[in-house]
């Protein structure tokens, strides 16, 4: 495959966290890969993140996505609380921000009224306990078609190498 080296190379970026009481590990790094290898830059905030040091990285990095991650139980209370306090922040009010993970201490019970009630808290997608990825996937490259689209960015060498694979 060739590359068009006229365009700017750099890819959309997705800045990964999970919320304040969340120490869980493996569920960012998987979504560290995931997101890798859809074409996303990552930066990773990794666990126990308070709120105030996610929306200081998110104005440093200016994201085109945000993607919170938790499975301690805890997720719809800190993401609540969380996505206001991004939601007012003027940098990164417009950023498109996601949750998922196990997001209640009861299993699946709720979960319908915890994505109402998160998404009505400023959240563009919840994908509580989602053993199948593809709806997030979808939405992942959905942010990242626009992106590219609107700032003529063409994927960097390590998309390219991952399509290949593919085809
Ligand atoms: C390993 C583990 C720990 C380790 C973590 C070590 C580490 N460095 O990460 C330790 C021992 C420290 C730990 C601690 C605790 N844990 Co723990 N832990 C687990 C365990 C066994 C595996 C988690 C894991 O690593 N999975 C592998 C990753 C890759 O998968 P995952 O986390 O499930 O994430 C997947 C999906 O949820 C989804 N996903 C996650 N986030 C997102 C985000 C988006 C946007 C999308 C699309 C998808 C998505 O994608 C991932 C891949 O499929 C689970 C039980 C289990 N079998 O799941 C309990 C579990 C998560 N822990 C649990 C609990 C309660 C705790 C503690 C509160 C226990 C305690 N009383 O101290 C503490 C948490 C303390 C804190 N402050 O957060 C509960 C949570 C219950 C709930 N949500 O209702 C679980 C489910 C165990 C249980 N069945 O009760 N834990």
């Amino acid at each position: 495959m060739t590359t068009d080296n006229s365009y700017p190379r750099r890819n959309p970026t997705a800045l990964l966290s999970s919320v304040s009481s969340d120490s869980h590990t493996w569920n960012l790094v998987y979504l560290e890969l995931v997101l890798a290898e859809a074409g996303y830059d990552v930066h990773n905030l990794g666990p126990c993140v308070p709120d105030e040091l996610l929306i200081e990285n998110g104005r440093r990095h200016r994201p085109d996505l945000i993607v919170i991650s938790s499975v301690n139980g805890h997720g719809a209370s800190d993401g609540t609380r969380l996505i206001q306090r991004i939601r007012a922040d003027a940098a990164l009010a417009g950023t498109p921000v996601v949750i998922g993970g196990k997001l209640g201490t009861d299993g699946t019970a709720g979960a319908v009224e915890r994505e109402r009630l998160l998404l009505s808290a400023g959240f563009a997608a919840v994908f509580e306990d989602a053993a199948d990825l593809s709806p997030f996937l979808a939405f992942a490259a959905g942010v990242h078609r626009a992106v590219s689209t609107a700032t003529g960015r063409i994927p960097d060498e390590h998309t390219e190498r991952y399509v290949t694979v593919r085809m």
